[in-house]
Formats: structure tokens, sequence, C-alpha cells
């Protein structure tokens, strides 16, 4: 399996998130990413950079003037004589306005933003672009043929929405993988969401779609973040009923449990008659991740990678979470060995 990575993942870095009352350096580093690559090469598996993508391309799942947002949000800050990480400090939520974008740039990342855990640093953007290039190259390569890519993505993207960024995304790169699969003429592409956490992003963007089936697996959402999208009864609306699947597991759930919930899901995406699969890998399901709301232990990951293999079609794995830095590596590369295997 071919791996797609970018070097400049390492640009977003620096930000603090506020975690219980504090503001701390955030779960979400690039030594993720550092430790991934180095298991899946010293593992053998052959890496290469993403395409350059344009800011145009990311138009057939994000709104254009969030995308502005992103790309100018900090040079904007600088301008004005700030320096280091952006965090929001206001949003629209229930009774305030929604149909106005605000002009200042505070009330506008409030506007375009969900959570106080996701800072803008300088060099977000050129991050954000080059992981959903990762994501979009190993669609690519999958639809040439190839029966599988990983895209090491960083920053993640499933809690990204159509304008929305939160839970350190900011693009969304499995959407992003799974459009970019139908462009190139597979009717039908499942998204199978393992993260730990519900994702919202993608739920939203194909929520009222029929021909992307979103299926999740996550903690439920009366305990665990994000909180607000991710019950059971959350089935898609319009043309797109009956093309969401969430399967909440109760707090701290285990093997036995979750693989009970996987093969319903996997049952899903089959009946679904897919021509494609993208899957949204978070790591964070494990027992050791310091904000993790599963339990499974590091020899589920190759049972979870060969159980996505038997579903037998051309799949996209791309990365979304995963916060037990130590065990990254190993994790990631038990899934993708249970995969090949
Ligand atoms: N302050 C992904 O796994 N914050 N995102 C939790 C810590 C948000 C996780 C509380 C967690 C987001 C891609
Ligand atoms: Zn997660």
């Amino acid at each position: 399996m071919r791996v797609v990575h970018s070097p400049l993942h390492a640009r977003h870095q620096g930000g603090k998130e506020l975690h219980r009352g504090e503001l701390v350096p955030c779960f979400e580093s690039p030594a993720r990413a550092e430790l991934i690559l180095e298991a899946v090469r010293r593992a053998g598996f052959e890496v290469s950079e993403p395409r350059a993508l344009s800011a145009q391309e990311l138009l057939g799942v994000h709104d254009a003037g969030f995308v502005d947002f992103l790309r100018t949000a900090h040079a904007e800050w600088r301008a004005a004589g700030k320096e280091g990480f952006m965090i929001p400090s206001a949003f629209p939520a229930r009774g305030l306005r929604q149909d106005r974008v605000p002009a200042g740039l505070n009330g506008r990342m409030g506007f375009y933003c969900f959570d106080p855990g996701t800072p803008i640093v300088e060099g977000t953007w050129d991050a954000a672009l080059a992981a959903a290039g990762c994501a979009v190259t190993a669609a690519e390569l999958v639809a040439e043929g190839a029966p599988s890519a990983y895209a090491l993505c960083r920053p993640p993207g499933h809690h990204a929405g159509h304008a929305v960024y939160g839970g350190y995304c900011f693009l969304n790169n499995a959407a992003l993988a799974a459009q970019r699969l139908r462009e190139l003429g597979l009717a039908r592409v499942a998204v199978l969401d393992v993260d730990a956490h519900h994702g919202n992003g993608t739920q939203e963007i194909f929520w009222e779609r029929a021909d992307v089936l979103y299926v999740s697996l996550h903690g439920t959402p009366e305990t665990d973040y994000p909180y607000f999208l991710g019950w059971a009864d959350e089935r898609g609306a319009g043309a797109g009923e009956g093309f969401t699947r969430n399967l909440p597991l109760p707090r701290d759930a285990r093997w036995p449990e979750y693989a009970a919930a996987l093969e319903e899901a996997l049952e899903a995406v089959g009946r679904f008659g897919a021509g494609a699969l993208v899957v949204s890998l978070g790591v964070d399901t494990f027992a050791g991740d310091p904000i993790s709301p599963i339990a499974l232990g590091a020899e589920h990951f190759p049972l979870l990678g060969a159980r996505l293999a038997s579903l037998r079609l051309p799949t996209v794995i791309v990365q979304e979470g995963g916060y037990a830095v130590a065990d990254i590596g190993g994790n990631v590369l038990g899934v993708l060995n249970g995969f090949e295997r």
C-alpha cells in the first residue's frame, strides 16, 4: 500500500488549546505524524508526496468564504500587529444570527469555528492544504487502480464541515477524498469513520446525499466530544435519508462491543453497494489515549485492519486522530498490516 505524506504538516504547530480551564499545548502535535511516518518507513511502505492542490479544488466540499478565511486569517492577524496562535472567544449559538458574516477578524473566526481547541498559527493553511492534497492524491491513486492507499494527513479533517472548523480539523480530508472518487467516476462511495469521535463534519457535508454513505463508530455524544451530533437517530435527510448511520458506543467500550458494532457498520457498507471505501482512521480508540472515549488494546488494531479489508473494496485510508503519541506509530501500522494481510 502506497503512503502519501507531506512534510508541510510541520508548519501547523505551536498552538495551545483550551482544555479543562487551562491553555495547554495541543494534543494534536507534529510528533504524531513524524512517528507514524517513521513506523511505516521502517515497515517498508513506499512513501510519496502529494500533488499540489489549489484552493479552487476544495469547493466541491467547502464554502468559498470559509476557505478564504482559513487562507488569509493569520496574515490578517499579523497585519494587526499580533503574533502567535489565534483562538475564537464567541460563537453563533442558539438565538444568535448565522446569516451574516462579521467583518472583524475575531467575529469571523467565531463564525467559522465551533470550539476553542483548534488554534490557527502562521503555517496552518499550508499544512491543512497539504493534508487535503494527501487525501486527494491517495483517492486518485485508488481511482487509477491501486487496491488501496494511505493518506498520512495532519492536521486531521473529519470534524471540519462545509463552512466550519474545530476538533483539530480545518479541511475535511476524508470528504475531499470521497468527493474526488465521485468525480473520477465511482457512482457510490462509502465513508467508514472509525475515529473515536463522531465525524460531525463529514456527516454534515454528505447529509443530503445518496451517493456517499457515511457510517460512524464513536463514543456516545451523551458524554463525549463533539457532544452535539452523532446520535443513532441521525439518518440523513432529503435524498440522503437513510445514507447516514451512527453507531455510538458507551464510554470506555472494549473490543467485544466495538467489534459487534463494527460488523453492523461493515454490513451497512456492504448493503450500500459502494464502488470504493474511504476510511477515517483514528487510533484514538486506544485505551492509552489521553482523550479517548473507547478502550481498545494495541492487539485489536490488526483485527480492525483485517475487517476493513474484508469488504474487498478499493480503499483510501485517511489519518484522523490518535494522541497516545508513543504508541501511535505501532497502532497505525497494526491497522495497515492487518489490512494487507
Ligand atoms: N480539550 C480528532 O480526533 N477536544 N479530534 C477534546 C480536549 C477535542 C479530537 C477536549 C477533541 C478533538 C480528529
Ligand atoms: Zn478523534
